[in-house]
């Protein structure tokens, strides 16, 4: 097969949730010197990008969507250690969860996976963490960032709840919050009272490294 036709492949088997061919395809384009980058970049995310536009014109609904997810996360699962292959020290500590009454995790995962390639240390506590969870994990692990993630309209406003937790622990200040996915925009951001927001996995890491940068330089030592 050429490269094209593995690419091509892995987003039509995506589509249709093939998680066994998926996972073939993987290997088949790895053992062809492809990059992880391109196959997840050039394939697998776009097909899930496509899942969600038929699932709005309701051509697909939740079976679809599902199936097509679990296909997608098995060939991240085959491509985490090479996206995450590094020899970078521990740049910060980030603890991430997706928020409560949400079980989106593919973003997330995604974002965990470019954060340990680029050093830093992630402490996942999975989906629908509730905010008594993510005040207990920063008292426990002592997190520079903290990330919320969240796919639906109806469980974004759990930033603003955990931010709130977090204030009335007393840990607002000993920590930079950092929010994330799909609906998800900088005003949207900014309204909540996040210190940052990233479209994607690689801005996520980038601003990451921004914010630790500005406060070890505001906070001595
Ligand atoms: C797969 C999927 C599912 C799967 C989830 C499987 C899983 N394990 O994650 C299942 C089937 C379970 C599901 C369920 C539902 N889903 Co759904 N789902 C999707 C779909 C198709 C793909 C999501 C995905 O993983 N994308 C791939 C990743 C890579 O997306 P990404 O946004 O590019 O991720 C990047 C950024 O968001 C960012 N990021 C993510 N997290 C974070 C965190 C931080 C801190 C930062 C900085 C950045 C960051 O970085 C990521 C990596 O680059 C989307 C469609 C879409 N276009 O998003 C709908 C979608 C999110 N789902 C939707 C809906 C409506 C639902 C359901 C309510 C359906 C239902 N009626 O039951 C349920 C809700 C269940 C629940 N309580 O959570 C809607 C949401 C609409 C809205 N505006 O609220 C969408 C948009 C579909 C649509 N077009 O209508 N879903």
């Amino acid at each position: 097969m050429t490269p094209q036709e593995i690419l091509q492949g892995l987003y039509d088997e995506t589509l249709v949730g093939n998680a066994p061919r998926v996972l073939e395809l993987t290997e088949e384009g790895l053992s062809n010197a492809m990059e992880p980058q391109t196959l997840l970049f050039d394939a697998l995310i776009p097909s899930l990008e496509e899942v969600g536009a038929r699932f709005e014109r309701g051509d697909f609904f939740v079976p679809e969507m599902l199936i097509a997810g679990r296909a997608m996360a098995g060939a991240m699962e085959r491509l985490r250690p090479l996206l995450a292959e590094t020899g970078v020290a521990t740049v910060g500590k980030f603890l991430m969860g997706t928020v409560k009454g949400d079980v989106h995790d593919i973003g997330k995962n995604l974002v965990n996976i470019m954060l340990e390639g680029a050093g830093f240390e992630v402490i996942d506590l999975g989906v629908q963490v509730a905010p008594e969870k993510f005040v207990a994990a920063i008292e426990e692990h002592q997190p520079d960032i903290v990330g919320f993630s969240a796919f639906l309209t109806t469980t974004m406003p759990m930033f603003k709840a955990n931010i709130n937790a977090l204030e009335k622990a007393g840990l607002r200040n000993e920590v930079v919050v950092m929010v994330g996915g799909a609906p998800v925009t900088q005003e949207y951001a900014d309204a909540v009272g996040a210190d940052g927001y990233a479209a994607d996995a690689s801005a996520c890491v980038k601003r990451a490294k921004a914010l630790l940068d500005a406060r070890r330089t505001k906070v001595p030592a």
